[in-house]
């Protein structure tokens, strides 16, 4: 603030100690001793890995806060329009060695840490990463952030700073075991800011009173007041100054402390209650993906991380001075998912309560300001709340969704005056009992862009769950952004050789930024040394993976064999299921071959990894099921090399960036129109990988993209699967014969006693297999059968592989937040000097 800042007499002491940041080998050396030798309190006689990463990680933090100082000096300058991203999910993984790559400066720290005595890879793994979310829809976030930063738009993200972020998964005689997560014990990449605080109030009531102007108001009473603290976390861009922030909220009492006065009243154990409560709203990521369970204290996280950040970007504005038409000149918003959808009321009651502005002019200003993405088309996803909790929590937002609805269907009535149905079907309050409210409906009217993640599933949305919406605004309102990743975590620090590789042959790491540059790859198609190189590195990945299969499950398997890879969390509607009794069926061939048969056969490791809702007992039954076919196949002599089952445990971001260089296949084939979009197909393709599976997603568009030679696809289209199910739901579907010799060896024992898997056999056979696996089973063993044709052509394959990459430019982050800063916020980048 102006108040705060140094006179122009003092400011020429300042600027000639300003801090620069080390730029050579022995300047990083410097910085690493002094930060273990002091910050830390060690020195070379007590220097561990884990202090050597802590030295490193301060070094380079330094530098990045002198480049984020000045980024947003110059962001608060240039006074342009700013985009804030709010997602309840930020899924990091790690940060040193993302810094290090975006500040250019990671060989001088490789170098330099030798000279000390450390390996940069074993510095690099001390980190614990961040975890703070489930899986696509939060590390969609962090690509997001990486791509905003590098390409120079003035974007914040806004979220929560969990103390328990998602579980750590353990394997406990084939289940899953949940461990908490804590994660916060030394974390160099946040900063505190004591001093922004906003107090965020709960509970209360609404009173209603005339004004001294003859105005009707109404005001927010009562209640509880919990204190939202601002945890700032730098985002790095990739070979720019530009240096975002992430703002994450952290909850404490209001006070600060617990209440003295309860205290001395000899209460203490509620005193301290209290503030255990108000600790509580922070303290642990729900572990739910595509599924909604309505509980209070999730609500609570919403509001609270709402309303603390309104608040920051309305004060922001109010700096300003501008008038609050403007506001959307200032301001774009984007809701990741219905999540942050309490974001529009709150705007509304601000501007309308507080500031004193008319409803619609308040209104206009909301809807022009929020975008809203969609990220799933699943019933049991949709988010919704019961009234009669939102009245008791939030009893003044709920009167503002009211009139919201009021007013909208007021205009649905206008525009289909003798449709009463209609009203009924899009009324943002569902008439059950309680009555709940539908978020998606409430973020859709209150955005002026709604968004879809991929070709198909913005297809979906459009003609299915929010048909009536389109009929309502036209078609224009709804649009797509496909999903893409970000190429410099996926592709040059995942798989640093490859990237160096591509760079050798295209002159340079310029497609780092602009991945469209890999298509000039297929010139080098027929380049022989190119190639055996090619093959090498995907050769040296999968030794590395094989190493670490073999430390954390002492299972051996042969790197030359095919890896067959399917990582994400587990969900029925993913089906894992599929791929495991395929593995079964595999497996059944396997035993009954003879010795010569069995030569022709390509060798196989069917690689599993993903975490299960904690409460989803049958995606627990099948991690259950995968460990136990494990133990049988895995141990198996007439088996041998031929198939290998595993389960890695603890799929997480940092495994992910061992995973994907290291496949050969990767498995992404859910009931055809449930996978919104999918981002680890792009980053297995990305990294010479070919896709095994269904018409879903961005699959349908990386098949576009690469060419149909180039990909397995299998199984129904998503336009067949309503009449499939009513087939099942008739009784007029026969389980396919190969699939009911799968059953029979479960139900048999051959894993291990049969009750623990019936329910999940037992979806498919008697309760109507509503996803599909029984229609899907034969499709798919077919396509596994052509793989291992394929493969045996090794030269072809590579081709296969080299062509894809080539072909992979569209899915870069980048390319989706030009398109999201074009045709949804109406934001420019602001240009850095260098
Ligand atoms: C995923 N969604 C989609 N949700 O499933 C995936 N849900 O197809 C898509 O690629 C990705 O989003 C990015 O668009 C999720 O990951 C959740 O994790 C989630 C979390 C809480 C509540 C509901």
């Amino acid at each position: 603030s102006v108040e705060a800042s140094i006179p122009e007499p003092q400011r020429e002491a300042w600027r000639k100690f300003s801090a620069s940041g080390f730029k050579t080998k022995e300047e990083f050396e410097k910085e690493f001793v002094k930060h273990v030798e002091t910050t830390l309190a060690r020195s070379l006689f007590n220097c561990d890995e884990l202090a050597a990463y802590s030295g490193t990680a301060l070094a380079f933090r330094d530098r990045l806060v002198i480049e984020w100082n000045k980024t947003q000096q110059r962001q608060t300058f240039a006074d342009q329009k700013r985009v804030y991203y709010l997602s309840l999910e930020f899924l990091m993984g790690r940060a040193l060695d993302n810094a290090m790559l975006n500040v250019g400066l990671k060989d001088v720290a490789q170098e330099g840490l030798g000279d000390l005595g450390f390996r940069i890879e074993d510095v690099i793994s001390q980190e614990h990463d961040a975890a703070l979310g489930n899986g696509g829809l939060g590390r969609l976030a962090a690509c997001f952030l990486d791509s905003m930063a590098s390409l120079n738009y003035p974007a914040w993200g806004y979220g929560l700073r969990y103390r328990y972020g998602i579980f750590k998964q353990e394997i406990e005689d084939g289940y899953q075991v949940e461990i908490p997560d804590y994660w916060l014990d030394f974390n160099p990449w946040e900063f505190p800011r004591h001093d922004v605080t906003v107090d965020i109030q709960f509970y209360g009531w609404v009173r209603k009173y005339t004004d001294d102007n003859g105005k009707s108001v109404s005001s927010w009473e009562g209640g509880e007041i919990v204190q939202a603290v601002a945890y700032d976390v730098p985002i790095p861009g990739y070979r720019t100054p530009t240096t975002n922030n992430l703002r994450l909220w952290s909850s404490k009492a209001a006070s600060g402390e617990f209440d003295f006065s309860k205290f001395n009243a000899g209460e203490y154990e509620s005193a301290v209650g209290d503030q255990q409560r108000a600790e509580t709203i922070s303290a642990v990521l729900y572990p739910n993906d595509n599924l909604d369970r309505g509980k209070e204290l999730r609500l609570k996280q919403q509001y609270f991380w709402c309303a603390a950040s309104l608040y920051d970007i309305v004060r922001r504005f109010k700096k300003t001075e501008r008038a609050w038409s403007s506001f959307s000149d200032q301001v774009a918003i984007q809701l990741n998912d219905t999540h942050p959808t309490l974001a529009i009321v709150e705007l509304q009651r601000i501007l309308v309560d507080i500031e004193g502005l008319e409803w619609e002019e308040a209104w206009n200003i909301v809807t022009n300001t929020f975008g809203y993405t969609n990220h799933t088309v699943l019933p049991e996803a949709l988010e919704k709340w019961s009234v009669p909790l939102f009245q008791n929590l939030l009893p003044r937002h709920l009167q503002i969704i009211y009139d919201i609805n009021l007013f909208f269907l007021q205009s649905v009535e206008r525009k289909f005056p003798k449709d009463r149905e209609m009203l009924s079907r899009v009324s943002i309050i569902e008439e059950s009992q309680p009555q709940m409210i539908r978020m998606a409906y409430l973020a859709i009217v209150g955005s002026h862009k709604v968004n879809g993640v991929a070709e198909l599933h913005s297809d979906l949305i459009k003609t299915t769950i929010f048909k009536e919406f389109v009929k309502i605004y036209g078609p224009d309102k709804f649009t797509n952004v496909t999903n893409g990743i970000t190429p410099r975590r996926w592709l040059h620090q995942a798989n640093p050789r490859l990237s160096e590789l591509i760079a050798s042959k295209l002159g340079g790491y310029d497609f780092l930024k602009d991945l469209t540059l890999l298509n000039k790859l297929e010139h080098f198609i027929d380049d022989k040394d190119f190639k055996r190189e090619w093959a090498e590195i995907k050769y040296a990945n999968k030794v590395r993976l094989a190493q670490h299969i073999q430390k954390t499950t002492s299972v051996s398997v042969n790197p030359r064999a095919l890896f067959d890879v399917q990582v994400k969390r587990i969900h029925e509607y993913k089906r894992q299921q599929l791929n495991i009794f395929g593995v079964i069926h595999r497996y059944l061939a396997i035993k009954s071959m003879s010795a010569e048969e069995r030569k022709k056969l390509t060798p196989r490791v069917s690689i599993f990894g993903g975490k299960a809702a904690p409460g989803y007992w049958m995606a627990k039954t099948i991690i259950h099921l995968i460990n136990k076919v494990g133990e049988v196949v895995n141990k198996d002599k007439d088996v041998g090399d031929l198939l290998k089952v595993i389960f890695l445990e603890d799929y997480n971001v940092s495994k992910a960036e061992i995973i994907c260089p290291a496949s050969d296949i990767s498995e992404h084939i859910s009931t055809a129109g449930t996978e919104a979009s999918g981002t680890s197909n792009m980053k297995f393709v990305l990294n010479g990988g070919l896709i095994i599976g269904t018409c879903d997603g961005a699959n349908i568009e990386i098949t576009r993209e690469t060419g149909e030679q180039n990909i397995f696809l299998f199984g129904n289209l998503a336009e067949d699967v309503e009449d499939l199910r009513h087939a099942h739901y008739y009784g007029k579907h026969e389980l396919d014969p190969e699939l009911k010799k799968v059953f029979d060896v479960i139900n048999q024992g051959m894993f291990g006693d049969q009750s623990a898997f019936s329910s999940l056999v037992n979806a498919i056979v008697e309760h109507g297999d509503y996803y599909l696996v029984s229609d899907d089973f034969r499709s798919y063993c077919e396509t596994q059968d052509l793989i291992d044709e394929t493969f045996k052509d090794q030269d072809g394959w590579v081709s296969k592989c080299i062509t894809s990459v080539a072909r992979m430019g569209f899915f870069s982050s980048d390319r989706c937040i030009q398109e999201y800063a074009e045709s949804i916020w109406n934001i420019e980048p602001l240009d850095v000097e260098k």
